[in-house]
């Protein structure tokens, strides 16, 4: 479609997708009219909530890119090289992300990153809305309800199309549903988080390793650090909601002093860096951690959902605003592609839906993985002779990791492509404790018979160009 004036896509909610999206639809001619709940942080300062900072990946840089963002997100980001294990014992091991410094990811603000989008968005011609709460929809008359939480007062707006954007909580989504069921499932995952903060040296430098992100696997739970530009770290607790089989949980720890004894028993090297534990301990929230899943995604040609709104995952990829960053590329170029609304609704969910499903499972699975494995014997062996047929085989053996962080191959095809990987590198070191020991021949056999050359699979929409971007 070509951008048509008398026709307004409204979105609702101008977080990370929201604002991206506003950017990108109206750099591409559309007009758009953005609805957030929240106060303009441009004016009141960013009042987070969640997550300080957030790992971002090719993917998300891609969009960025798309909307003219790349060079100005990476100017305020940290370079992550690696993943610094900080074991149980005091030592410290970074296993690297990538093949080099080319292959990295970064350490973005929320809060600043949402500045940058939002004033994108607007000078692209977007129409920025605060305090506007969407409360109720009206399909029918093509008619929403947004209430100011400020004195309760409300507004109505007449649109053509809605897009949520409103995150895992999306009233859209709750408004579509009471028209047609979504097949809404929201499953916990037991684990909450809680955020915590390394300040800067008394010299004014990082406490730890800047270009790294920190990670004190303990089997059952776990402590992650990601650097800030600050030269401070956002350290994040994620533990079962509930103490048991040995294990402590959240339940069991009511205030600082019992959470400051966990820490010294088994977070001790970090705990000596966060001299505001007992105060970060006491004012911030634990934060709930669940996956949502939904059968539809659009309403026919009246609404659509994308980012959290559509499939809220668990935050152990990395990936949830790098999947909900693509989906904005995604929804304007089907926009784009398409005759109608109804139609690139559709091809949206179509080719959206399951690679969301996809890095949700990825994003389940690396969860295990982080706080149990990453410090095994058979699963570093297995790291190293994926490191060696990666680079053996370019073009064949691409790690899932880099298969999810550095390209932009579908979730889903990552997610198939990982399995035979895994298969494969569980069958060439069975039985070897060094990688001395593995019959490289035999794996590169089985390397070049099980899997097709990864390039020669197309990307979607690689020939999207916006019209005026
Ligand atoms: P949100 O960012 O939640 O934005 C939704 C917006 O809608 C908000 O501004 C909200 O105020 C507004 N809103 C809500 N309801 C309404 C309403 N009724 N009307 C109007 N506006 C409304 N992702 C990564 O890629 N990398 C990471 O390293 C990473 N780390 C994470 C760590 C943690 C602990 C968590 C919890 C998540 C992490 N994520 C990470 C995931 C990431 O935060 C989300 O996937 C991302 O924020 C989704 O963006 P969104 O725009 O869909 O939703
Ligand atoms: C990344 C980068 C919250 C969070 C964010 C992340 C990652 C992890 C563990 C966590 C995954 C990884 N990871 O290191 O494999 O790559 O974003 Cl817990």
């Amino acid at each position: 479609m070509k951008p048509d004036h008398r026709q307004t896509l409204t979105i609702a909610g101008a977080g990370l997708a929201g604002a991206l999206l506003a950017a990108l639809l109206a750099r591409a001619g559309w007009q758009v009219e953005v609805f957030e709940k929240r106060a303009d942080p441009r004016e009141v300062g960013y009042e987070g909530g969640r997550s300080i900072n957030l790992a971002l990946a090719e993917r998300g840089l891609h969009a960025l890119r798309q909307a003219g963002l790349h060079d100005a997100v990476l100017a305020q980001a940290v370079m992550m090289r690696g993943r610094m294990v900080h074991f149980a014992d005091g030592r410290t091991a970074l296993q690297r992300y990538g093949k080099d410094d080319s292959e990295a990811i970064w350490s973005v603000h929320r809060g600043r990153l949402n500045l940058l989008l939002l004033d994108a968005a607007q000078a692209a011609g977007a129409k920025l809305h605060f305090h506007a709460r969407l409360d109720h929809v009206d399909f029918d008359a093509q008619r929403a309800r947004f209430i100011d939480d400020r004195d309760g007062s409300r507004r109505e707006h007449a649109f053509d199309m809605l897009i949520g954007a409103d995150g895992a909580g999306s009233a859209l989504r709750g408004a579509m549903h009471a028209v047609a069921p979504l097949g809404e499932r929201f499953e916990s995952l037991g684990h909450g988080y809680k955020e915590l903060e390394i300040p800067p040296a008394t010299d004014g430098g990082f406490r730890i390793e800047a270009n790294a992100l920190h990670i004190w696997p303990r089997g059952r739970y776990m402590c992650i650090a990601l650097p800030n530009t600050e030269r401070t770290f956002t350290v994040t607790l994620f533990l079962p909601q509930h103490a048991g089989q040995g294990a402590p949980g959240f339940d069991a720890l009511p205030d600082a002093t019992s959470a400051r004894t966990l820490f010294e028993y088994d977070f001790a090297d970090a705990l000596a860096n966060i001299p505001g534990f007992d105060a970060d301990w006491s004012a911030h929230p634990v934060g709930q951690l669940a996956t949502l899943y939904l059968d539809r995604w659009h309403l026919d040609g009246r609404a659509v959902l994308l980012g959290d709104a559509a499939h809220a995952m668990v935050p152990f990829h990395g990936q949830g605003m790098n999947c909900a960053f693509e989906d904005c590329v995604a929804l304007a170029r089907h926009i784009d592609d398409a005759d109608d609304f109804a139609a690139a609704f559709a091809a949206f969910e179509a080719e959206r839906l399951p690679n969301a499903r996809a890095i949700q499972q990825m994003a389940l699975e690396n969860y295990l993985e982080m706080r149990d494995r990453v410090d095994d014997a058979d699963y570093l062996l297995q790291r190293d002779l994926e490191r060696l047929l990666a680079i053996r085989h370019p073009e064949r053996f691409v790690p899932r990791y880099s298969m999810v962080s550095f390209r932009r191959v579908p979730y889903a095809t990552a997610l198939a492509r990982g399995r035979v990987q895994r298969e494969l590198l569980i069958e060439a070191t069975r039985g070897c404790l060094r990688i001395e020991d593995v019959d490289l021949a035999a794996a590169d056999a089985m390397a070049m018979a099980r899997l097709e050359p990864l390039e020669e699979l197309p990307l979607p929409g690689e020939t999207f160009q916006s019209t005026t971007g």
